[in-house]
């Protein structure tokens, strides 16, 4: 029992919680682990437990033994450190571990040009018309960012080459979001054979949001993306 002295705290749907899952469910830790999904909707994520291990009162929050980690990346880190002996998400060649350390950190741009400029604004405008100018220099914008992420998986199973790397594991979350969001990507098509792919991949599956399973998200996205 690897994960007996665990415990993580977590969010349906929430990219940051899905990395550390996928993680965990990579290095075959998931179902073991004692864990407890919080409802942001009724501040769960503020209750003492949290806060005790977490100030910030944010999820993911995690603990093992004595070692508390409570940033998602630093989760990820951790835990493939600690596993290394089990299904290792970095290559041994210092130059392509560098190029999954690149896709890691340059996931940052998907929520700086998507999630921020077309996601957000269209959750929180509850139908209200947008800015249409702003809306069409924002949506060239994403169609950009996808461009970099189709290219780069040309010729490729995943990422960066045919194994599945943590470059993966911080990719997929945002991918599965965009596409739960009504995103056709049709003018990406490497981006939908990836996703198509992984989507069978059995951590993925295991750590699929479970509100997802209940119906269709809101259809944000499908005319611009
Ligand atoms: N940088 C943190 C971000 C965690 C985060 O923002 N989690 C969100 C859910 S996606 C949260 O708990 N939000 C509630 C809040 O900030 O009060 C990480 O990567 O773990």
């Amino acid at each position: 029992m690897a994960a007996k002295d665990m415990f993580f705290f977590w969010g349906s749907g929430s990219p940051p919680c899905w990395k550390a899952m996928l993680v965990l469910a990579e290095k075959g830790l998931w179902d073991e682990c004692p864990k407890k999904m919080l409802k942001f909707s009724e501040k769960e994520h503020k209750g003492s437990d949290v806060m005790a291990l977490n100030p910030r009162g944010q999820l993911p929050t995690f603990k093992d033994g004595d070692v508390t980690v409570n940033e998602s990346g630093a989760i990820c880190m951790y835990l493939e450190e600690k596993f290394n002996d089990r299904n290792k998400l970095f290559p041994s060649d210092v130059g392509k571990r560098a190029e999954v350390y690149q896709r890691m950190f340059e996931v940052h741009n998907i929520v700086s040009n998507i999630m921020e400029t077309l996601v957000r604004p269209r959750m929180q405008n509850k139908g209200a018309p947008l800015d249409e100018e702003k809306t069409k220099e924002n949506v060239a914008k994403a169609k950009e960012e996808l461009d970099r992420w189709n290219k780069m998986l040309v010729g490729k199973e995943f990422l960066c080459g045919n194994e599945f790397t943590m470059g993966d594991v911080f990719f997929i979350p945002f991918l599965a979001i965009l596409k739960r969001l009504g995103a056709t990507l049709s003018g990406h098509p490497e981006l939908n054979r990836y996703y198509d792919s992984i989507c069978g991949r059995p951590s993925v599956q295991a750590t699929w949001p479970p509100h997802w399973k209940e119906g269709p998200g809101p259809d944000l996205l499908n005319k611009d993306l």
